[in-house]
């Protein structure tokens, strides 16, 4: 398999941190086997643990202020797959990209899946752009898309979407992500329902496309940039579209999306108990935001979301198979050292989950022993899994120490290098 960091630099690393890394984890699998649970059954579960990287995150994000480019950022598709197999070489996770259309189209989709292929990296959902004019373009998007009052307007992103099924197609690729920004800054300025109507009328258009084994996933945005309404503002509007639209359309959670204070778990348990739940945009926030790092500030919320997940995984629900990506825009960063330590965030917050004993917290419930219900998480969430992670790691030739291997590769700085700052490059976006 192609490489773009050197295997023994990361052996050589590895040898410092074997012994101890040993010893932490013979540590951690005496304390666990106390409580009859096996590392090594989760071990290998964190080894199969897979979150997709956003093809746009691998680039220096910025805010509608302004955006502080980094050194050796990817200036197309084709270094944005490059920082990509990077994270997933330091990550051990990372095994998937979700590319951004029109942003990442190129003449020829079957070089770039050979690209991808070659670093054992594969496409994911596909996303659509009808938040923002592209050159040129004929009817603009400013009062809409989907939603838009012109009929022109609308049908110019109907196309657009039919368009990223077909690139997504060429790629290997089964789902689409549909985002619109469309909604009203004024009171009044927008008609709720007719608005609400001629979105799902285009959105029928669009599901008609979708190939049998394919799936459409709806991401809902509280606001942002409509600041009075917006159109799929809520996970209410989005499973009233998801249900309205068929079963091969799904509901998106992305963690940034939703007021403050927002029991985001209990949204995905509904989710799940209706079949609805397509996949997870990660990230955290602390105000109106939705781009900072995976578990920064949040991680017992992030828990809270898994110990849903893998409770739906244990009782085998039915229709149960969310897609997990990555969403986040790293302005203070390097992106590729967020996305790595975000991507292991996530799988961290997975195994954790995995360590719940599911039939005592249902006996807990089951006798309203809230305390001790309580307890049978927060005292699984207290445990530091960090020896799991690295020893899943350190098993398929990845880092005991990702961060560290990465610096040590020198791998920015290279890129800095090769890849001088291009003024018109286009790509970094905030979804
Ligand atoms: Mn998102």
């Amino acid at each position: 398999m192609l490489r773009r960091i050197d295997a023994s630099v990361i052996n050589d690393e590895n040898e410092k941190l074997k012994s101890h890394l040993d010893a932490d984890y013979a540590a951690l699998a005496d304390k666990l086997a106390r409580d009859n649970i096996d590392i090594e059954t989760i071990t290998a579960k964190a080894g199969e643990f897979q979150v997709a990287v956003p093809s746009w995150g691998t680039g220096t994000g910025g805010t509608r202020f302004a955006r502080f480019p980094g050194t050796g950022e990817p200036r197309n598709i084709w270094e944005k797959l490059e920082d990509c197999a990077v994270i997933n070489e330091m990550s051990g996770c990372t095994d998937s990209v979700s590319p951004h259309f029109p942003w990442d189209v190129v003449s020829d989709f079957s070089e770039l899946k050979e690209k991808a292929d070659a670093y054992g990296l594969k496409w994911v959902s596909v996303n659509s752009n009808t938040f923002q004019d592209q050159k040129g373009q004929e009817y603009s998007y400013k009062y809409g898309s989907l939603s838009n009052t012109k009929k022109e307007s609308r049908d110019l992103a109907i196309q657009h979407n039919l368009d990223v099924i077909e690139y997504g197609k060429q790629l290997g690729a089964k789902s689409l992500t549909v985002w619109v920004g469309d909604g009203s800054n004024h009171p009044g300025q927008s008609h709720f329902q007719r608005a609400f109507e001629r979105y799902l009328a285009s959105m029928e258009e669009v599901y008609k496309g979708l190939p049998d084994d394919w799936e459409m996933h709806i991401e809902h945005k509280m606001f942002e940039p409509a600041f009075y309404s917006t159109i799929i503002q809520d996970w209410g509007s989005n499973l009233l579209a998801a249900m309205h639209l068929g079963p091969k359309c799904k509901s998106l959670v992305d963690l940034g999306h939703h007021a403050p204070n927002t029991n985001i778990e209990m949204i995905v348990s509904r989710l799940i108990q209706f079949k609805k739940l397509g996949g997870f945009h990660f990230n955290d926030s602390k105000y109106g935001d939705d781009d900072l790092d995976s578990g920064s500030l949040h991680p017992y919320q992030q828990f809270l979301i898994f110990n849903e997940l893998v409770d739906a995984e244990y009782r085998g629900q039915e229709g149960f198979g969310p897609a997990y990506m990555l969403d986040q825009s790293h302005n203070v960063t390097d992106p590729a050292e967020s996305l790595i330590n975000s991507a292991i965030e996530v799988q961290r917050s997975y195994v954790k989950a995995l360590l719940v004993n599911r039939e005592a917290l249902y006996g807990y419930q089951e006798d309203n022993d809230a305390l001790m219900a309580s307890l049978e998480l927060k005292n699984v969430f207290n445990l530091d899994i960090s020896p799991i992670l690295a020893m899943a790691r350190y098993r398929k030739g990845a880092p005991i120490n990702p961060l560290g291997v990465y610096r040590a590769a020198g791998y920015r700085e290279g890129m800095a290098k090769q890849r001088p700052q291009d003024p018109n490059a286009t790509g970094s976006g905030i979804v």
